[in-house]
């Protein structure tokens, strides 16, 4: 682990959100939040963790009596000398002790600081940072849980085995080059060979995790489609359980997209009602329509209504064409019956909704639900994009007979990217990218 920077300042923030409350925390980390504490409590400071009732006073005024725990580098969360005080919640009393500290020569924190301060100290990578990150953030037990798993290192290890495998590969291959006279053979190339592609498979498979990591992370899209009046609107309602959106016998009614969010299978799904699609002679609906038909294109799950009366047209045969996963649902099943063999809803008669609902639930938690150790955002998906890329080039030129050297120059590049994506491998423009995201506090 890296040794505390002796030039590191002081920093401090408040790790909860300002405002009323029972309680409410201030950390202050860095080299002198111990003399801080002590000063501001007047006394000699408390055991190391161990939680201490003290007064905190400046200029002969009371500021709270609060419980302080010291933790001293590099027993910490950021690996410094850390303090953290457990303060009674209100935005004053936090106010006027960040006030006090700053006055004894900490500044205020950037967001994200402390955690980043964390990952400099080597107390925990670039992928367990981020995903204290997803945990603040998470909105559903799926993606706490594997927020939680990354945080545990579940993702990091992964990757970290792929590098070590492939590093070992590099070492065997320079050293073959460095004794090439002597006609030493560190590895042979059907080795290389295998070593390499088995990582390419590993790199793959990460990769392969990132549609659900991105999933659970950021949700999903359904949106509902079909002619006017074929009951989209309806069954927004029903799915949400509120009149969300307006509903009337009057084709054309709903024009701009309406978005509302539900827990299934564990993710938050955003359901959009949207424009009924048909020609259209009024600019505003023709323009819902066309931002139902975009909205279609980027969803992970489209709902086709068409109503049983009427049954299946041209026209609904033309848009399904467009979205060929479409799930066909016909509605109104109270005033005719849906084709056999087909999937039928009754709001009125409260038929088949629980049915679509149990259904996407196996759709989302088959296909997206994302298990511990996933890629969960772009950042990391890019890094192990580049890792397979590079080893699928240098598998290549192996293959193709190429020298060492060459083969090399595509290896450091998958290592290197390895390393950027669990954060062995730093540089600053990727760390402002994360920390600046974070919670202040944090
Ligand atoms: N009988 C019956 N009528 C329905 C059902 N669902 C919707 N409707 C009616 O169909 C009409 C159009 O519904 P709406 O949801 O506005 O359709 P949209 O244009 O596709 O959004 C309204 O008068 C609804 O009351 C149903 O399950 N059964
Ligand atoms: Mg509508």
């Amino acid at each position: 682990m890296a040794t505390p920077q002796p030039s590191l300042d002081t920093i401090a923030a408040p790790a909860t959100p300002v405002g009323r409350s029972a309680l409410a925390i201030v950390r202050i980390d860095g080299p002198q939040s111990a003399e801080i504490l002590s000063v501001l409590s007047g006394r000699s400071n408390p055991e190391e963790r161990t939680a201490t009732l003290v007064e905190l006073r400046s200029d002969g005024d009371v500021l709270d009596q609060c419980i302080a725990v010291r933790y001293a580098a590099p027993h910490s969360f950021t690996g410094n000398d850390l303090v953290e005080l457990t303060l009674h919640g209100g935005a004053v009393v936090v106010e006027r002790v960040l006030h006090a500290i700053v006055e004894r020569g900490a500044r205020l924190a950037e967001p994200g600081e402390f955690t980043e301060r964390a990952v400099l100290n080597g107390k925990m990578d670039l992928l367990q940072a981020e995903s204290i990150a997803d945990l603040i953030d998470a909105r559903t037990a799926l993606q706490a849980k594997v927020s939680l798993s990354n945080l545990e290192g579940a993702l990091s290890r992964k990757a970290n085995a792929i590098r070590q495998s492939l590093l070992q590969v590099i070492a065997r291959l320079e050293a073959t080059l460095d004794f090439a006279e002597e006609g030493y053979e560190f590895i042979s190339r059907p080795e290389a060979r295998g070593a390499m592609h088995r990582a390419l498979e590993e790199t793959r498979a990460l990769l392969e995790t990132h549609r659900r990591g991105a999933a659970t992370r950021s949700g999903l899209s359904a949106v509902i489609l079909g002619r006017p009046n074929a009951g989209k609107s309806t069954l927004l309602n029903r799915l949400v359980g509120s009149d969300r959106a307006i509903v009337t016998p009057i084709p054309g009614t709903t024009r701009d997209i309406v978005r509302e969010t539900l827990e299934i299978g564990g993710l938050p799904v955003t359901f959009a009602d949207t424009a009924g699609l048909r020609e259209s002679e009024d600019l505003v609906e023709g323009i819902g329509v066309e931002r139902a038909r975009s909205a279609a294109n980027a969803a992970d799950v489209v709902l086709y209504l068409i109503e049983a009366p009427g049954g299946m047209t041209g026209d609904d045969r033309a848009e399904l064409e467009r979205y060929p996963g479409a799930w066909v649902v016909y509605t109104k099943i109270d005033l005719a019956p849906a084709p056999p063999d087909a999937f039928g809803v009754s709001v009125v008669k409260d038929a088949g909704v629980s049915e679509l609902l149990a259904r996407l639930d196996r759709f989302v938690r088959d296909r997206f639900a994302a298990e511990a150790g996933s890629l969960v955002n772009e950042r990391q998906r890019a890094a192990a994009a580049e890792c397979a890329e590079a080893l699928g080039a240098a598998v290549e030129s192996l293959d193709a007979g190429h020298e060492e050297q060459i083969v090399l120059v595509d290896l450091y590049r998958a290592a290197t990217a390895l390393g950027m994506l669990t954060g062995a491998i730093t540089r600053a423009e990727i760390f402002d990218e994360i920390f600046t995201k974070f919670c202040i506090g944090k």
